[in-house]
């Protein structure tokens, strides 16, 4: 097309170690004008039950440096297809959660307006003010990739928490319920069969963890695909999906969880589908003994790579 687009500088030419640690080392702006995605934070860890670590974004961040332009395994080629930048943080307020909410809301309504697709990192409140503003043009289809299902309707008395979101957004009519996905659930529960609610009334299709034990996720996602259809689709990826093995550093670790293979196999089984926005929470670098931050910095390069008008060489 002629354009210019932003590339991350190579470890060839530029020392890794170097420069201001935005995104994948890319521009930063303070819009998402001209751009087909951007990477935006929101650090804020007020949702959080257990654990929390609101610089989760900004270790993603730091981390990130050791990202490349390709993705050697799929051929994905972001830089040569996408304008992509760093569009920092949404200006949160660390004393009042739902002030909060409605911030996020006002700042996705504004990116989205522009026409790019945003890949977020915070803590899983953000995304039913992010769904708010994403559903705007009617109802999204879902891929919720997660250890729990976070459809609590109250918590302590109140409605808004990392653990409430998606309950939220079926209240306000933001998910289109058939195409609703939930993959990697486990753990101890409030009841013997926590997740009635989603599948029974809501019509959700749980997947719950002990269905993805020992086996690729090729092909369920292949199900996937055709559950979703043609429709706007929002990848929302909790990074305490992936087993506490690989990924410590998070608020609500439970055993037992998701590879990183196949939380990568989650994510490129989304190629094809129309995604208009993805998010990787929950990364609490207090608690990350090991490479959790890397993981969430990977996972948000894989989302990055299945978007709509990718090319792949
Ligand atoms: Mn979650």
């Amino acid at each position: 097309s002629g354009r210019r687009l932003n590339e991350p500088p190579s470890a060839m030419y530029v020392a890794r170690v170097s420069g201001i640690p935005t995104m994948a080392k890319l521009p930063f702006q303070e819009t998402a004008d001209g751009l087909d995605a951007a990477f935006v934070g929101v650090p804020i860890d007020t949702g959080t039950s257990n654990r929390p670590g609101a610089f989760g974004p900004r270790q993603i961040r730091v981390e990130s440096a050791l990202l490349r332009a390709y993705n050697s395994g799929t051929g994905a080629a972001p830089f040569e297809s996408l304008m992509v930048a760093d569009i920092g943080d949404v200006n949160v307020n660390l004393y009042d959660l739902k002030d909060t909410c409605r911030r996020i809301t006002e700042a996705y309504r504004k990116i989205l307006a522009t026409g790019c697709i945003p890949l977020t990192m915070g803590d899983h409140t953000i995304a039913y003010p992010i769904l708010k503003a994403v559903a705007e043009h009617g109802p999204v289809g879902l891929i919720h990739v997660d250890a729990h299902a976070d459809t609590t309707d109250v918590a302590l008395g109140e409605k808004i928490s990392h653990a409430t979101p998606f309950r939220r957004c079926v209240d306000e009519g933001i998910l289109d319920c058939k195409r609703v996905v939930q993959i990697g659930l486990r753990g101890s529960g409030y009841s013997a069969d926590p997740y009635e609610w989603n599948r029974a009334q809501q019509g959700f299709r749980v997947v719950p963890v002990e269905e993805c034990w020992f086996k690729s996720l090729a092909p369920l996602m292949a199900e996937v695909r055709s559950q979703m259809g043609s429709g706007a689709v929002y990848l929302s990826f909790d990074i305490d999906a992936l087993d506490p093995g690989f990924a410590p550093g998070t608020g609500t670790p439970e055993i037992a969880g998701l590879t990183p293979i196949q939380g990568v196999e989650i994510i490129r089984g989304c190629r094809g589908l129309n995604l208009v926005g993805c998010d990787l929470v929950e990364v609490s670098p207090p608690y990350d003994t090991t490479n959790t931050a890397l993981t969430g910095a990977n996972l948000l390069f894989e989302m990055l790579c299945v978007l709509p008008k990718m090319k792949y060489l």
